[in-house]
């Protein structure tokens, strides 16, 4: 049977390291804080707490929207949703943060039988939860008939996952919405349901979201690393973390350059599915073959391309890495422009501009003159390859040794290399601190998430990661930001061990 989220009624299972150590007081206080200022503010206790964690991606970037493999893992930066379900009246969420002066409360009414309707122009914080919203009443009504009606809420949330800080806050805020919603009417959901639930969520925000996101706040599971793989369809692998000589350890580093992925995305992540989706429909053209849709974002997929290209050459029975390493060959000998005009693209799909313009960029729009499709189908062809080293490397024996440690951040370095010059996602900030991590003794550094901004992620042997640590502050933070306060420095670094994915807190963990 399918698994479902877990309901839990202790915080250990949530944060607790598996050990009878119990679990840090900052976690417990916190937690406490959010039931003490709901009560405080509704008069009332929650019936219970929704919560989903942020995620730190180790390889496999920009590459789940091409239906290719990512290895992430959840983190323990989280989103909190206290919840009182208001059982009778109309369907009204009262929508408050724990940090009210940054986030003001807000209130929504759902119309009896209507849609959830997000403002996509105004990006009001509280569009995430009403985004959550709105996939998990796709699922109810699905139960129980259009004519479903919601229970009303009465909500108090705490996001500790930095807000456009390339931990994927936004994901860990829809999961944490739509588990919510689907806890106060009653279901107890599959992980499945949910992550396809949280995937369309994402997508009414405005953003193609790729899945990786969701899958790893969902699905992750204290110790391990996730293993998603997207075709044909979703499946979740739990890799444990191999023991290490030398020691190594995953430090994740904010750079503070903020890229909001939803207003951004006309020029970045939304460009980039439009560029791979054209990439893989031209691919396809270019060898005569008629691609069937499949479940990424616009409907065609590399992947896919991949797939039948192989198919076409009775290759199909061969490895993966033979498969993409065809494909690489492909792409460099096929795709000879350095950009595609939209009446380049047009001509060879042998298809009008408006049509062109109609299929593939009138959902989300794109701001484009050109489209680089040879240097964003490398960057996924490669990255894929470089996924399957970076598996292949972990599972070869129980302990990872220094060369293979080497290669793992090796292989972490041509991703950042791939991301800021064959995919143009990283930006000056981000190439400056990972050059900063690796003089200091990091084995490999890169962003992670969607980049142009965001965080940057390092495998750092044991007995360097105070080295590291200070670098960073010395040559990037204090000197790009010479007021930062030593709250915000103390933000700025998480050292990262793999974390639990979602789950609905209740009963006894809710006397605090
Ligand atoms: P961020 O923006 O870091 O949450 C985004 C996408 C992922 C994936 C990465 C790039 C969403 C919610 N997330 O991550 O699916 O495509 O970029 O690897 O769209």
């Amino acid at each position: 049977m399918a698994a479902e989220v877990p309901w839990v009624d202790s915080l250990e299972q949530v944060y607790g390291d598996g050990t009878p150590n119990g679990i840090p007081s900052e976690y417990r206080q916190r937690f406490g804080n959010l039931v003490k200022t709901f009560e405080r503010e509704y008069d009332q206790k929650p019936d219970f707490v929704s919560r989903s964690p942020g995620r730190v991606n180790l390889i496999g970037e920009h590459i789940d929207y091409s239906l290719y493999n990512v290895l992430p893992t959840a983190v323990v930066n989280d989103v909190l949703i206290a919840v009182q379900v208001v059982e009778s009246g109309e369907p009204k969420f009262s929508i408050a943060n724990v940090n009210s002066s940054k986030y003001p409360k807000e209130e929504a009414i759902i119309p009896k039988s209507g849609e959830v309707t997000i403002d996509k122009q105004n990006h009001k914080w509280s569009n995430y939860f009403l985004a959550g919203v709105s996939g998990s009443l796709q699922t109810l009504r699905k139960k129980h008939g259009d004519n479903f009606v919601p229970k009303g809420m009465k909500l108090l949330i705490d996001g500790n996952v930095p807000a456009g800080g390339g931990l994927s806050s936004s994901a860990a805020f829809v999961c944490a919405s739509a588990l919510a919603v689907m806890a106060a009417n009653g279901l107890r959901v599959t992980k499945q349901d949910l992550l396809d639930e949280c995937i369309v969520s994402e997508r009414s925000v405005g953003v193609y979201s790729g899945g990786m996101d969701q899958a790893a706040s969902i699905f992750s599971e204290r110790g391990y690393l996730l293993y998603c793989q997207f075709w044909p369809k979703f499946a979740a692998e739990h890799v444990p973390v191999p023991q290490a000589d030398p020691e190594f350890t995953i430090l994740v580093a904010q750079s503070f350059v903020t890229s909001d992925k939803a207003v951004t995305a006309p020029k970045h992540y939304n460009l980039r599915v439009v560029e791979v989706t054209l990439a893989s429909v031209v691919l396809a053209k270019l060898f005569d073959i008629a691609l069937n849709p499949d479940h990424s974002s616009l409907g065609f997929s590399l992947r896919n391309f991949q797939e039948e290209v192989m198919k076409k050459d009775g290759k199909l029975e061969e490895t993966m890495k033979y498969q993409v390493d065809a494909v690489i060959d492909i792409v460099k000998s096929r795709l000879d422009k350095d950009a595609y005009t939209r009446e380049e693209i047009a001509k060879i799909l042998e298809i009008s501009v408006e049509n062109l313009e109609k299929e593939y960029m009138s959902k989300f729009p794109v701001q484009a003159d050109s489209f680089k499709l040879r240097q964003r189908a490398l960057h996924v062809f490669e990255e894929a390859r470089r996924v399957l080293a970076f598996r292949q490397t972990l599972s070869q024996s129980s302990t990872l040794d220094k060369e293979k440690l080497l290669r793992l951040g090796d292989l972490m370095n041509q991703t950042q290399e791939s991301c800021a010059k064959t995919y143009e996602c990283s930006c000056p900030e981000i190439d400056d601190m990972c050059s900063i991590a690796r003089k200091s003794g990091a084995y490999g550094s890169r962003l992670t998430g969607a980049g142009w901004g965001g965080c940057t992620v390092h495998l750092v042997p044991q007995d360097k990661v105070d080295a590291v640590q200070e670098a960073l502050k010395k040559e990037y933070y204090y000197k790009k930001f010479p007021k930062i306060t030593a709250e915000t420095l103390k933000e700025a670094i998480v050292i990262s061990k793999p974390g639990q994915g979602s789950s609905v807190i209740h009963g006894n963990a809710l006397s605090v």
